[in-house]
């Protein structure tokens, strides 16, 4: 049986668990590799001087993992570039902040060359390889066009956009066109994968066939959606440990019964923290009972803090708090308490088990695994409630939290109210719910859903025999 290599941009380390890996995609490929005789490949997240496309090889239990160095050139271009400031945004409808530099295309351009140069010697022919988010979407052609003919799959973790959103980026169809040079092509949600499809058949002039075949650019390729989940056996571990319990222990305490509210992000303008603290806002204005009687702990992770878009929605957040704290505290209570570290996962489930409500709040999200967290560490007894964003692709998958428009501080405000009343029977029925999908859904059955619609997948015409 074919080995699985895991192609991302950054590497995680799959045999450390609970470690604090900011963002999901660590988190699960973790456990994706640890299952198969994986080799895991990326960047090492540091620079030298001049590209030599040295391997560095580390192999751990049932697992290898394989970084190569960049430029800083590659750094600046590819990664803060092209993938950061021009990808990202536009695939979060933020088109305000979408750069189109040419700098930024030829160091794309350049990294996918690189990491497809690098990662050919890898390579044996009965390998499958699966290719992870927006920064690698052409690796699939650099390596086709080295004669790779392996069954390749690539995997978007954030949401594919809308057809006349995508339109704006220079050089779409070309972008569209590497699509074309995988396999099997996942998607988070059904609305990325419609998205996808509207672009095929309209923009493109491709078509789209029973059973998620698209054809288009002389080629065909086969879609669908894999929504990725919580790898809750770990978690719910993680939450059962003296570490996790200490927090719940320690919060009680400062909660002196007040009520919690909890967001974890990390500090992302597509996560609609300044619209989730003016929703917050709204609801305190008009609910006096409240005052002193709950509070929102905000924990909100810096990131990608070289993009000045970041830096700015970081000053406005600290602004925003700042007003808001000022303008109801009291001596001895704060409405919003900001704390901008992170925190390990066991950690997380000991703070998130004792709040009342958890805020998922994204303007834009491809899942959001935070959703799926505060669900898994809730006591089953006395459940809190999940108040979810309809813009995040968790929410095709957990119905039962009460779903809401991030846009409006009206709807999130109303939702916190009726989250805090909720009767016990009601959350209890709605946990319940959520959970059974959470468990049912996780990490290990996203992985094998893709992989096994990979191996499924006809083979191209097999490399000449050597
Ligand atoms: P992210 O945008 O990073 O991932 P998300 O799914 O919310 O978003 O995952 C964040 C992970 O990081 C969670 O496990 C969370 O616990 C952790 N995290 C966030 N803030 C933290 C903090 N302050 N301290 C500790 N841990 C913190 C991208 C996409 C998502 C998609 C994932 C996986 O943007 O939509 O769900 O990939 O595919």
């Amino acid at each position: 049986m074919g080995r699985l290599i895991v192609v991302s941009n950054r590497v995680g380390q799959p045999d450390q668990s609970g470690g604090p890996s900011v963002g999901g995609l660590a988190m699960a490929l973790g456990a994706a590799l640890r299952e198969y005789n994986g080799v895991w490949f990326g960047w090492s997240g540091r620079t030298v001087e001049t590209f030599t496309g040295g391997l560095s090889v580390q192999r751990g239990q049932g697992a290898t993992v394989a970084t190569v160095d960049l430029e800083e050139q590659d750094r600046q271009e590819y990664y803060n570039g092209y993938a950061n400031r021009t990808l990202w945004p536009l695939f979060h409808y933020r088109i305000d902040l979408s750069a189109y530099e040419r700098s930024f295309n030829e160091g794309y351009a350049r990294v996918n060359a690189r990491f497809a140069q690098t990662l050919l010697p890898l390579l044996k022919p009965d390998d499958f390889i699966w290719v992870h988010d927006y920064h690698l979407i052409p690796l699939g052609r650099e390596l086709r066009r080295r004669g790779v003919k392996n069954r390749i799959g690539f995997f978007l973790h954030i949401p594919w956009p809308a057809r006349r959103l995508f339109a704006t980026l220079p050089f779409h169809r070309e972008l569209v066109e590497a699509v074309f040079d995988y396999d099997l092509v996942g998607f988070q949600s059904e609305d990325s994968l419609s998205a996808f499809e509207d672009y095929v058949e309209r923009e493109a002039g491709g078509t789209v066939g029973p059973n998620g075949r698209f054809e288009a650019f002389g080629r065909s390729l086969q879609a669908g959606v894999f929504p990725i989940g919580l790898d809750t056996k770990a978690f719910l571990e993680g939450a059962a440990t003296e570490a996790a319990s200490a927090w719940r222990d320690r919060m009680r305490v400062s909660l002196a019964g007040r009520r919690m509210i909890i967001g974890v992000d990390r500090l992302d303008y597509s996560k609609g923290l300044e619209e989730r603290f003016l929703a917050y806002e709204e609801y305190l204005s008009h609910a006096p009972e409240a005052l002193e009687q709950v509070f929102l702990l905000q924990i909100a992770t810096p990131s990608r803090d070289e993009v000045a878009a970041y830096q700015e929605i970081r000053a406005r957040l600290d602004a925003v708090t700042g007003r808001i704290n000022g303008a109801f505290a009291t001596p001895d209570w704060v409405p919003i308490r900001y704390v901008n570290r992170s925190y390990r996962r066991d950690e997380l489930a000991g703070i998130y088990g004792v709040a009342a409500i958890g805020l998922v709040t994204p303007l834009r999200d491809g899942m959001n695994l935070v959703a799926k967290e505060y669900v898994a560490a809730q006591p089953p007894e006395d459940p809190g409630v999940l108040i979810l964003s309809r813009f995040a692709g968790a929410a095709e998958q957990m119905g039962e939290a009460l779903i809401v428009n991030p846009f409006s501080r009206e709807e999130v405000s109303d939702a916190i109210r009726e989250g805090l009343a909720m009767p016990l029977k009601e959350r209890v029925r709605r946990w319940e719910a959520l959970m059974a999908g959470v468990r049912r859904d996780d990490v290990d059955a996203w992985r094998d859903a893709f992989v096994s619609a990979l191996r499924a997948v006809p083979q191209r015409e097999l490399p000449p025999a050597a």
